[in-house]
Formats: C-alpha cells, structure tokens, sequence
C-alpha cells in the first residue's frame, strides 16, 4: 500500500455536470443532446442522478471530511445560455447556481477545478453538427470567455474533456448521440476541430491576461500488440495515433507529427474518409501548445490489439455482463483480451503499470509537457448498500486506487511533473451509456431516497490525505 502522499498533492474527487447534477428541466436550463435521446430511449433518466444541484453543501462538506483539497467539477453550458448561443443576457439563475457552488467549495478548502464542456453540447448546436460545425467552436469561445470573467473566484480551468471518449462514442460506437457507427471522417474532424475549440479558448485566455491556469483534459489509453508479430505491432501504432497521438501532438506539439500524419493518413485511406484542415488551424495550434498551464489525463484501462481487417464491428458492453463487449476496427485493429489482465464487469482493463507507460511516454515525446494532474481514475462497480453495516466494503476499490497511486507516484520519484489525483468519482452518479449500476463513488448515493452512506474507500482516501505535511 501506498504509504505517504507527496506534499502539496491536489487530493481530489471528480464530478460532471450533467452526471451529477438532476434537476434538467429547473431554473431555465437549456436541452443538451442528451435529454431527448435519453428519453426517447427510455432506459434510464439524467434525473434525479445525485441531485448535487441541491445537494452540493452536504457532498462539498463530506469532501472537506474526507480530507480532500480540490475536487473537479463542470460547469454545464445550457444553464448559463439555454441554447448555446452566447448572448448579453446570460441567464441568471444558471450564472447564481455556479457561483454559489464554487464559493461553497472555498468554503470548504477545496480547490475548484473546472471544466468547461464535459460531454455535454447545447441541443441547438448539436443539432447543427455539434464540434462538425465551426459556429460550434466561436460559441464555445465566447462562452468560456463569459466564464473566465464572470467566474473569477476560479483559477484552474479546463476546457474539454476527452475529446477521444467523445469521438468514439459519437460517431464510433454509436453510444452518444449522434448514435453513428465507424464514420471515420466525423471522428477525427470532431477531434481536430475540439483541438481548435481549445487552442482558441487558450490563446484568448492568455491574449486577455486572465489570472489562473488553463489545460485540456485527454483520457489515454495505452495500447499494446497482442502478440509480437509486424502486423499486431503496426495495428497498436495505427490504434495508438487514433486513441492517443493524434491528440497529444495537436496539443503539446501543436502540429501532427509525420509520423503521426502517416498513421493516420493510412486510417482514412483503410476507411474511405478525409480529414479537413484549415492552413490557419496550425498556425493557433501552435500558438496556444506553448501556453498549456497544465494536462489533465484520465486514465482507465490499456488496450490489446490485434491487426484486423475484416468489417468493423462494435457491441458495448452496458449493463455490465461481462465477457461480452467486441470492439473490431477495420484496419485499425480489433481488441483482443490478455488473459493476464484482470477485468470489470463491464470489461475494463485493470492495468496500473498503463498508468506509469502514460506518464513516462508523455515526458519521453513531448518534453515540454506542462504540469500534469491525473483527472479522473477510479473503478466502476455494482454495488448496494447494506443497513445493518456501518460502511459499504470496497476492498477491490482501495486496491485499484492504491495501485495507480503507485504508479503515479514512481513515475514521479523518476522526474514526471505530476502534481495530483482525482477520483472518478466524488458521489455514485449518472453514468452516460451504463446508467446507474455502474458505481464509482467515494460516497454511496441511494438514488431513491438521496441518502449519502461512505464506503471504506473514503475512510482509507481520508487517511491517506494525512500523510501529506
Ligand atoms: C470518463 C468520463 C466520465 C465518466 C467516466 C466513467 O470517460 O469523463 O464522464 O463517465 O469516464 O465512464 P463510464 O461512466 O462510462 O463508466
């Protein structure tokens, strides 16, 4: 076990908006691209989730209880311009709700990080092609500058989450609206323009000398070859410029690599599609990777890859039956399981050492990293809470925690720049695509009656926070 946290360390707990909040339709909130979707579905709802709309005072103090520092939260568009569209009437209620929330945060010592789109588009601009559309991007320009200014009591800002995540899910595997299956132009448009959105955003953020740091949050998974052959090691190459390289270099580089083009060049060559760059798109790319205050990585899970060529295949796992998620990319590599590496039940990889790959890779290819902060990490579970216990046993949950610290922690005692942690996730909430068995909190959430009951991984993350004069 991790015995000793380093001093200073960002010991937080994750949260989004629209995962954590309810409460969709109150106060003049806006559709997103989710509410119709998610009812016309009818699997699950965005309501209640936690009710952190309400509830916030109660989780933001057990946070403070718990002895953590900092806790990430989202800041959800459509409740400050209902329709995405930035205008001189901002609406008020959203704007009070958001102030509120992060003074209580202060209150409470814990430092508010905060992001500014968190899978979570405006219905209106989504309808119009969402992050296909650049009108998409100049809105989203202006409303993060609305929020720098407005929301100055915050000084660490983040502008998109996962940029890959919601590509796959999008126009990928289908699981986020749009619902689209393999369109590879979409998906990696989507992730160039996102790229623009963000370089744009930082480089206002700094032409306007706003106090506080700004970053962009990636989730990265590693991948590695099945097995030792040409063809499986090219397929991890191919998978890993999708998943991770494409994104790290428009970034950090502010360019795409050679290397990288080529890798994905072949790509869109394998699946009939294009990818369209404007000349002036570089030209911000490059100002605004030299002005990153920080990098948030979500880290998860590794991939194995297989080459792969037949017809691109995709079934999510879901409800967590597990076993049964099959993900086959045509010319991108199909995912094969490596019977050492344990999994969930909704098939995630449980690989620390992917962690510390992560860290090392980012300081050996982009030398000029700036400060990392690990964003989101945790362990989704089925769970239900037992009355006549006093804490909710999570062993499996200290133990996956326990490991990534670890991981965490050598790549830093071997020079990484990495200043903190936060845990996916502060409370159980919403999950998008899995809906509300898959539990990843710190803190228990009866979703019915809205209770809060602490599992054992609270009470070892308290401890821990101790060790850290
Ligand atoms: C990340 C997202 C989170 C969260 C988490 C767990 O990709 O940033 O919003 O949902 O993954 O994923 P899931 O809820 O699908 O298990």
């Amino acid at each position: 076990r991790v015995k000793k946290l380093p001093k200073n360390f960002v010991w937080g707990a994750a949260t989004a908006a629209y995962q954590v909040e309810g409460n969709t339709n109150l106060d003049g909130k806006g559709k997103i691209m989710w509410d119709d979707y998610l009812k016309s579905q009818g699997n699950f709802s965005p309501n209640p989730a936690c009710d952190f709309y309400h509830r916030y005072p109660e989780d933001l103090k057990l946070a403070h209880n718990l002895g953590l520092n900092a806790v990430r939260i989202s800041i959800a568009w459509t409740r400050i311009f209902p329709n995405g569209y930035v205008t001189n009437k901002p609406n008020e209620a959203g704007v009070k709700y958001y102030h509120r929330l992060f003074h209580e945060c202060l209150k409470n010592n814990l430092v508010p990080y905060v992001t500014l789109h968190h899978f979570d588009s405006p219905k209106t601009l989504f309808d119009q092609g969402d992050w296909l559309n650049r009108e998409m991007i100049n809105e989203f320009v202006k409303y993060a500058d609305f929020c720098f200014q407005e929301f100055a009591e915050v000084d660490n800002w983040f502008t998109i989450n996962e940029l890959i995540s919601l590509a796959m899910c999008q126009y990928i595997q289908g699981t986020f609206p749009p619902n689209k299956l393999f369109d590879v132009s979409d998906a990696i448009q989507a992730q160039h323009n996102e790229l623009v959105a963000h370089a744009k955003v930082v480089n206002l953020f700094k032409a306007k000398g706003y106090k506080g740091r700004i970053g962009l949050i990636h989730v990265i998974q590693p991948v590695y070859p099945a097995t030792n052959s040409e063809a499986d090691r090219h397929a991890a190459d191919l998978r890993d410029a999708f998943m991770n390289r494409f994104l790290l270099d428009g970034t950090l580089l502010g360019f795409y690599s050679d290397r990288t083009q080529h890798l994905i060049k072949e790509i869109l060559v394998a699946n009939n599609a294009e990818l369209k760059i404007l000349p002036e798109d570089l030209e911000i790319l490059k100002q605004a990777s030299k002005q990153n205050d920080m990098l948030g990585i979500n880290y998860y899970q590794n991939q194995t890859v297989a080459s792969y060529e037949g017809p691109s295949e995709t079934y999510h796992n879901g409800n967590g039956k597990k076993g049964s998620s099959i993900f086959a990319f045509h010319g991108v590599g199909k995912d094969v399981r490596n019977p050492a590496i344990p999994t969930t039940d909704w098939d995630w990889n449980i690989y620390p050492e992917g962690l510390y790959d992560v860290l090392k890779r980012i300081e050996h290819d982009y030398p000029d990293y700036p400060v990392i902060y690990i964003t989101e990490n945790g362990m989704g579970a089925k769970e239900a809470w037992d009355s006549s216990k006093q804490y909710l046993d999570d062993d499996y949950r200290i133990d996956f925690i326990d490991q990534h610290l670890a991981a965490i922690l050598k790549a830093r005692n071997e020079g990484v720049n990495v200043q903190g942690y936060f845990l996916w996730s502060l409370q159980d909430q919403f999950s998008w695509s899995n809906g509300y068995n898959k539990r990843y909190g710190l803190i228990y959430v009866d979703f019915a009656s809205q209770d809060r009951h602490l599992k054992r991984s609270a009470l070892w993350f308290k401890a821990l926070s101790k060790t850290m004069q």
